[in-house]
């Protein structure tokens, strides 16, 4: 089994993979693993090995999927209608949106034919209200092509109306063996290292244009500091051009950008655009924007400011929830954080628990707000920092386990919806109806009972202000 570097096209990477090889050992050793690393993914490994059963393996994707993509984006740019992007609404979304942009206009199609579609607030794309919309949007703008980045993936039926006409490309890395119907897909999430959807954009359209690599190395690390962390190793099979970046526009400020890119998705207003906007220019923009250009208030004073306000306020409002006491569920795998808040801070709060919250049988973090959309109940998983096995080793895969919480009971395992335990193994979530999210407590987790509960937090006290203060420690250091 082989595996090659990302950015080969079809009619190069025969060539690059006889230097490569050698270069390449530790990387094989890795396609191979991602080969059995999951059998939830299994089933689209394998239609994607059956497409490409002569082809070597390839990183971040099978290498038929790359190149449905790049054929995808190549009929994009040659359609005299607009295309629709579709990015995720966090710093790895945005980044993906913006290499894409950069790429299209690259291949000569016009900035104004490239709209942008923002998913709504506490929706995700494959709600019936979105489709209505998106449907809606095609019509009206007469979309040719749709390009959805960094939503996630599951069986579902077409993301738009047949009668649009629009064909729609996904570019995802999410956990997933099953995709919308209809859509060309490409998905990393059976080949590990995982790439963000940053890397995976990146490596679709470097081969299309010469000067991607120049324009848009930079926003691929941004999406990886977003998912993954500025301490990611950004090493083969990474492109090399990402290390580089990553050299010239200062990592520091790099994640300084990713935190308040991440900032207006998480406020009540979800005003998106506010960071979507200062990444978008033009590709022959004699003065582009800049991670340090950006912060520096050079791109657009008023804009970076909003971020800084959005910013602030969520730090306020975390300060206010991240303090209540978890409860844990009857077998203690599971912690509890509730909260209740307007904003989307439950994935912040699940990281910072999941970093210090230490049991013997401690498995995951739940954060779980109940004010973020109303009548819902709207959580986040995180494996806890203290059950991480050693490296190299697969964790807790927190989606079969919530899995296994909601099959204790029927009503509950027929109620949970669709809404739940999407997106990756170790970082996922849900939103469940207040009737539903109740019943999984009580039958599913079989949440420690409320006297219990008040005995416990007695007992913690002092302990507990111990922890108060590597919170805080943990916080000053974000
Ligand atoms: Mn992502």
């Amino acid at each position: 089994m082989i595996t090659i570097f990302p950015g080969c096209s079809v009619q190069s990477f025969r060539a690059r993979v006889v230097t490569k090889v050698c270069m390449a050992s530790s990387s094989a050793v890795l396609g191979k693993r991602a080969r059995s690393v999951s059998t939830d993914a299994a089933a689209y490994d394998e239609a994607a090995a059956s497409e490409s059963e002569s082809e070597p393996f390839v990183w971040p994707a099978p290498l038929a999927r790359l190149e449905a993509a790049r054929n995808f984006i190549r009929e994009c740019a040659a359609s005299p209608k607009n295309i629709l992007l579709v990015p995720d609404r966090d710093a790895d979304g945005l980044s993906s949106g913006t290499i894409m942009s950069l790429a299209l206009q690259l291949l000569s199609k016009p900035q104004h034919q490239i709209h942008t579609h923002f998913v709504l607030a506490g929706r995700n794309i494959f709600s019936t209200e979105e489709r209505e919309l998106m449907t809606g949007l095609c019509r009206e703008q007469e979309i040719s092509h749709m390009i959805v980045l960094d939503q996630g993936s599951r069986a579902a039926p077409p993301l738009v109306e047949a009668d649009t006409g629009t064909k729609v490309l996904i570019i995802d890395h999410h956990q997933s063996a099953h995709f919308p119907s209809g859509a060309v897909v490409v998905n990393a999430c059976a080949h590990a290292p995982v790439a963000t959807s940053s890397v995976l954009t990146y490596a679709i359209c470097e081969p299309l244009h010469a000067a991607v690599e120049e324009k848009a190395a930079w926003l691929a690390v941004l999406g990886v500091f977003g998912d993954l962390g500025p301490s990611t190793k950004l090493e083969p099979p990474y492109p090399p051009a990402l290390a580089a970046a990553k050299k010239k526009y200062r990592a520091t400020h790099i994640s300084s950008l990713t935190a308040l890119m991440n900032a207006p998705r998480r406020t009540p207003e979800c005003n998106t655009i506010d960071a979507w906007m200062l990444l978008q220019h033009a590709p022959d923009d004699e003065n582009p924007p800049t991670p340090k250009r950006i912060l520096d208030g050079e791109v657009d004073k008023v804009g970076i400011e909003q971020l800084r306000d959005a910013s602030a306020r969520i730090k306020a409002e975390t300060e206010r929830c991240r303090r209540n006491a978890p409860v844990f569920s009857a077998d203690r795998r599971v912690a509890v954080v509730l909260m209740h808040s307007a904003y989307q801070i439950h994935g912040p709060i699940a990281t910072m628990w999941a970093g210090f919250l230490k049991g013997s049988r401690l498995e995951v973090v739940m954060a779980a707000n109940t004010g973020y959309v109303e009548g819902k109940v709207n959580f986040s998983c995180r494996m806890a920092r203290s059950a991480k096995p050693p490296d190299g080793e697969s964790g807790v895969d927190i989606i079969a386990m919530l899995s296994e919480y909601a099959a204790k009971d029927q009503w509950l395992l027929e109620n949970v919806g669709t809404e739940f335990a999407n997106g990756h193994k170790q970082a996922t979530g849900g939103s469940l109806r207040k009737d539903v999210w109740e019943m999984f407590v009580e039958k599913g987790l079989e949440l420690t009972k409320k006297e219990d509960k008040k005995t416990r937090k007695s007992k913690k006290e002092p302990a507990e202000k111990k922890q108060k203060n590597t919170l805080d420690a943990w916080v000053k250091k974000d």
